[in-house]
């Protein structure tokens, strides 16, 4: 079986204020192209942008508004083939799409899991309030018009965060080795960051997703036949047909699997 993972799209009520920054046919186009060479698609989070509104509380009407929007990406994300767990920035697909907040598909005696990841952010941790006004700060600069400066707070914001908590024994690659023990799992992908990376422990790789916002084209691709797992990055502007550049790979243990 192969399985290719995205996260992060940031799919917003307003196209050009949103962190997305795709055509709607551009991304379908390159998703068919996904769709061609994987058996299953599993979206990890922060798909829609709800929480970008003037007034708290308008979750569930941003979620549908952003769904109406972009409506041939979301009928391909609720068709087959498609797995979709929630966020931190669209929780509300939860009670609205029931979302559950972790995957796990199973293939060759595989264990795959698919959560978000936000529960093991420092700052979400211990504050969440920095956090939400992060989010408010940005969300008010797109909705004025502020694009540009939403997009350099939240580039320098992802960088900082990288360089402080990513890496092979920082809290998000901790959290996967405990989500891959509770889930007996091979493998543990995560979103939430925006940074890819690909790290193996002695039992469980943990892979993030990267982003597919701000017009980025980034996805852990995975085949369980073959027990390798992969992340691939588009060059920006590069047509669909362009092969990824694998930016990391990894091998799980066929034998030492049952
Ligand atoms: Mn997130």
């Amino acid at each position: 079986m192969r399985v290719v993972a995205i996260s992060d799209l940031h799919i917003g009520v307003h196209a050009g204020r949103d962190g997305f920054g795709h055509a709607i046919a551009d991304f379908e186009a390159w998703l068919g192209h996904l769709e061609d060479q994987h058996d299953q698609v599993v979206l990890v989070g922060d798909i829609y942008q709800t929480d970008h509104g003037a007034m708290p509380g308008s979750r569930a009407g941003q979620l549908h508004a952003a769904r109406r929007r972009a409506q041939g990406l979301a009928r391909r994300f609720d068709g087959p083939g498609y797995h979709y767990v929630h966020g931190n920035h669209d929780e509300v697909a939860h009670s609205e799409l029931g979302a559950p907040s972790s995957v796990v598909l199973e293939d060759h005696g595989m264990r795959l899991c698919f959560t978000h990841g936000h529960p093991f952010d420092p700052v979400a941790d211990r504050a969440q309030w920095l956090a939400d006004i992060g989010t408010y700060a940005t969300g008010s600069l797109r909705r004025a018009g502020l694009v540009g400066l939403a997009r350099w707070f939240e580039h320098r914001d992802v960088a900082i965060k990288h360089d402080r908590f990513g890496g092979a024994a920082g809290p998000y690659a901790r959290g996967a080795a405990t989500v891959a023990d509770r889930e007996a799992a091979a493998v543990v992908v995560l979103g939430h960051t925006h940074a890819a990376e690909l790290h193996s422990t002695a039992t469980a790789v943990y892979a993030n997703c990267g982003t597919c916002s701000d017009g980025r084209r980034e996805c852990v691709s995975i085949d369980t036949a073959r027990g390798t797992i992969e992340l691939w990055r588009w060059p920006m502007g590069a047509g669909n047909e362009h092969a990824p550049i694998r930016v990391a790979a990894s091998l799980v243990d066929l034998a030492g699997r049952a």
